[in-house]
Order: C-alpha cells, then sequence, then structure tokens
C-alpha cells in the first residue's frame, strides 16, 4: 500500500466508482469500473472518511477480501488505466486538486485541507473583519466576531472594486495598504483569505452596477476588443496587489500567501455589467477562462485557487444553466453560490429552510463528482438581522437539514457596514449588544462550524 493513504483512495463499497482520488488527485473514470467486497472494517479512518456513505459487509466480502484486494491494488498500481486516464485536453478531467498544476505547496496544501476539513467541519467567515465593524473604524486587533463569538472568523474576505484605477481605497473605502497587512495578519493567525472584485464598468466608467452602458460590455474586454488592454492594466494591478502578500516559510523563504480568488460572481443576475442579460453566456465563460489563463499562466501567479459563484439557486434553473456560465473544471477550484434570501423569506419558498438544503446537497453533489470544493461563498441575512435567529433556526437548520449539506467547505457572510459612515442596515454578524448576539453564540458554538481559533494548519500538506 505504499504511497496510497486512505485518504488518497476514494471508494464507494459494491457501487460504480466514478472518482478515484490518488495522491490528491481525481483519476476520472469512463465506463464503468467496479471494485466490489473491499472490508472496510480493515480501514477504520477509511470509514470515517466515508461516514455518511452508506457501506455494508458481508461474509462473503470476508472471504473473497485477499482477491478483491489484490484486483484493487493492481487496478491502482496500474493508474488506473482501466478506468480511463485523464485527459489533459479534456476541460472535465482535472479534479480532486488545484487547476493550477503548479500551485504552490501551501496552496495545494489550502485546497486538500479544506477537502478533508469539510467532512467534519465548516469554516465560518466574514468580509472585512478587520477593516470595520457596526460601530468602529480601523481599529486594531478588533473584530465583530471575535467580540462576540471570542475567535476571529476562519475565512476572511476582501473586496478589490477599485483597484482596477490604481486608487488607493477601495469601493468602500478601505485602504489597500492597510488591507494587505490585515491580510498578512490573518493569515499569520492561520485564516484563509478570499478575493472578490466589483469591476467598474470599462465603457461607461460607472461601477459594477451600471448597465446602462449597452450590451456586449464582455466583448469589449476580451481578446481583440476595444477595452481589452484596459483590462490587462487591471488584471496587472491584481498581480502586483498579490505579489505583496507574502509571508515566510520555516526556513526564512518568502512565498506568495495562498488566495481563493472568485471573480465575476453572480453573474446570472441582472445587476451586474457582466450579468446575464448583458452578454452571452460563452462570453462570460470567455472572460472567466482569459481571467485564469492571463493570472496563473501567463503571469504565474499559483497561489490562487478559483472560486466560481452564482447567484441564488432560486433565481434560475440551476441544475441545466449553472453550467452554461461555468468555464470547465480546468478553471474553477471553488464551487459555489450566493444566497441571501431563500432562507427567510425571498422567493415565496413555501419553505425556504429546506429549499436552501436542497440547494446545498445539489452543491456538494455536484463538486463531489467533480472533485472541487463546495461553499456557500457568500450569504447572510438582508437588513440587518431582523430574524435575530437567523443563524441557527435558518441557516444551520438548513445546513444540518442533511448529512450531505454539512460537506460544504465554508460559508462567508457580508461585511458589517459602519453606521456612521457608510450604510445601514447593512451588516451580517451581530455585535456587542445586537439582539442576535445569543444566537449567533450558539450557532459558533456547534461543533460543525468553525473559527480561526479551532483550525488545523491549513497550509501544511497531512501526511
Ligand atoms: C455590496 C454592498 C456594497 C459594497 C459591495 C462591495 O454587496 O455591500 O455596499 O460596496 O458589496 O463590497
Amino acid at each position: 500500500m505504499s504511497g496510497i493513504t486512505y485518504k488518497s483512495i476514494k471508494l464507494i463499497y459494491s457501487m460504480p466508482i466514478r472518482n478515484f482520488f490518488l495522491n490528491g488527485r481525481r483519476i476520472p473514470y469512463s465506463g464503468f469500473c467496479y471494485i466490489t467486497a473491499f472490508p472496510l472494517s480493515k480501514f477504520p479512518k477509511m470509514k470515517r472518511t466515508y461516514r455518511s456513505t452508506r457501506i455494508t459487509g458481508s461474509k462473503l466480502s470476508r472471504l473473497v477480501f485477499p482477491f478483491f484486494t489484490l484486483a484493487a491494488l493492481l487496478i491502482l498500481s496500474y493508474g488506473m488505466t482501466a478506468c480511463g486516464p485523464s485527459d489533459p485536453d479534456d476541460p472535465h478531467s482535472f479534479a480532486g486538486a488545484p487547476t493550477d498544476p503548479d500551485a504552490s505547496p501551501q496552496t495545494r496544501a489550502l485546497f486538500e485541507n479544506l477537502e478533508q476539513i469539510r467532512h467534519d467541519h465548516i469554516l465560518f467567515g466574514h468580509q472585512d473583519a478587520l477593516a470595520y465593524g457596526v460601530h468602529w473604524i480601523d481599529e486594531p486587533g478588533r473584530s465583530d466576531v471575535l467580540e462576540v463569538a471570542g475567535s476571529y472568523p476562519a475565512i476572511y474576505g476582501w473586496e478589490l472594486g477599485r483597484l482596477e484605477h490604481g486608487s488607493e481605497r477601495n469601493i468602500d473605502n478601505v485602504d489597500f495598504e492597510q488591507m494587505k497587512g490585515w491580510i498578512r495578519e490573518g493569515y499569520e493567525r492561520g485564516g484563509v483569505i478570499t478575493l472578490s472584485w466589483h469591476f467598474d464598468n470599462p465603457i461607461t466608467g460607472g461601477d459594477s452596477w451600471d448597465v446602462e452602458g449597452g450590451h456586449n460590455v464582455i466583448e469589449t474586454i476580451l481578446p481583440g476588443g476595444v477595452h481589452h488592454d484596459l483590462f490587462t492594466t487591471w488584471l496587472d494591478r491584481f498581480d502586483d496587489f498579490v505579489r505583496d502578500l507574502t509571508a515566510y516559510d520555516g526556513d526564512g523563504n518568502e512565498y506568495l500567501i495562498p488566495v481563493i480568488f472568485r471573480p465575476w460572481h453572480e453573474m446570472n443576475a441582472d445587476f451586474f455589467w457582466w450579468g446575464d442579460s448583458f452578454s452571452s453566456r460563452e462570453a462570460y465563460r470567455d472572460l472567466y477562462r482569459f481571467t485564469v489563463e492571463y493570472l496563473r499562466d501567463e503571469k504565474g501567479l499559483n497561489n490562487i485557487l478559483w472560486a466560481f459563484s452564482p447567484n441564488s439557486l432560486s433565481e434560475f434553473d440551476y441544475d441545466t444553466e449553472y453550467w452554461e456560465w461555468y468555464p470547465g473544471d480546468k478553471y474553477v477550484d471553488i464551487l459555489g453560490f450566493d444566497d441571501y434570501y431563500t432562507t427567510w423569506g425571498g422567493y415565496n419558498h413555501e419553505d425556504g429552510v429546506a429549499k436552501m438544503t436542497e440547494y446545498l446537497v445539489w452543491l456538494v453533489e455536484q463538486a463531489e463528482e467533480r472533485g472541487k470544493i463546495p461553499a456557500l461563498t457568500e450569504t447572510g441575512q438582508e437588513q440587518g438581522l431582523t430574524d435575530t435567529d437567523w443563524y441557527t433556526s435558518q441557516m444551520l437548520a438548513a445546513i444540518k437539514g442533511d448529512p450531505v449539506a454539512e460537506r460544504i467547505a465554508y460559508l462567508l457572510v457580508w461585511r458589517n457596514s459602519n453606521e456612521e459612515t457608510d450604510r445601514q442596515d447593512h451588516f451580517y454578524t451581530p455585535y456587542p449588544g445586537h439582539p442576535a448576539e445569543y444566537d449567533f453564540i450558539q450557532f459558533t458554538e456547534d461543533p460543525l462550524i468553525i473559527l480561526e481559533d479551532d483550525l488545523p494548519d491549513m497550509y501544511t500538506t497531512q501526511p
């Protein structure tokens, strides 16, 4: 069994095998490939990993154990040729590992650890957590999550809107140099970083929500488009920004902090200029792919996990349409969606919590089929947490509605806008004194949910 650990083999007992993971890399199947009667009782750790898979043993399986074990090992040692080798030209053939074959060791470890931890826990994230809260701005060490729940969040979301112009401050008035400091700080404590970007409209100069600039804005920034050169300067600024996010390993070598980058989000809606009504889905896919190829392949940024996140699955026929925007498995590491309304009465569902469970189950199943990491990339209760038990009776209830839904790797709630200088009632975690405080503590104390204090080392590959 050398080189093969319990983590590196995924198998479903007496079922057709769809995905093998061999040393972190998915070996996709073609046709039907069986390993039957594998006695999982001999591999207790494997059993733990598959706690939600129905596994039963039989007398027969014990009798035929040596034969089938040998067969299984033979298949593995032949590099899964019996199941069909991975094809580099097939956009659906790379999975179970970061899409970037040259991902840095820390980035690869982040992918693997998210993949592993999601079987037991969900990381809780908060946007702009260290920059400001409802009642404070830029005060070192502060975070509304910390002050209510006793730990910083496990995931830190940061927004790059206005970076495209070389501005000093982002769309929400956060200083970019300070943001870099907060990113390094969160990372040093063991947290996970994710970046979003509300790009301004390249035609009108208006913001992301400026859809007046006409249709086909995406086409203007693709190669050959009139604003393509402008667009590459935006991506160059991203490259500069990310290259400043460095840390040092034990030997004193400087390396880039891994980040989950989630560009071009909520594209199925109509409120951003890259949204559904304004360009073709094909153009959208090209845009996402170009963004990856430019930053990963041309600029050589090997510290990025790529996240894909349409808006609420309540808004479209997701089972088919989700994939119409999807750029392909070669471009996406984290499969997600954003959802602010489904749980608490939006979209006229009879039971919004049950709907959310259904969506999370779908997401997890899709991600597992492709060897991707499922995540609820943005969520929260709008209008200032008016449902004071939203965290437990809606969000957690939806997650716990099905053991499959529990296998999302993380969820991130949006920012706690400062009530004096920014928007009012635009916050997604309680602050000290808010009536949802107790409920939020209950939520974060659930063994499923983890904050930064409970994170394992996310940046070292586990043996
Ligand atoms: C939106 C709102 C805006 C903000 C933007 C980028 O959802 O929070 O106020 O400017 O995200 O952070």
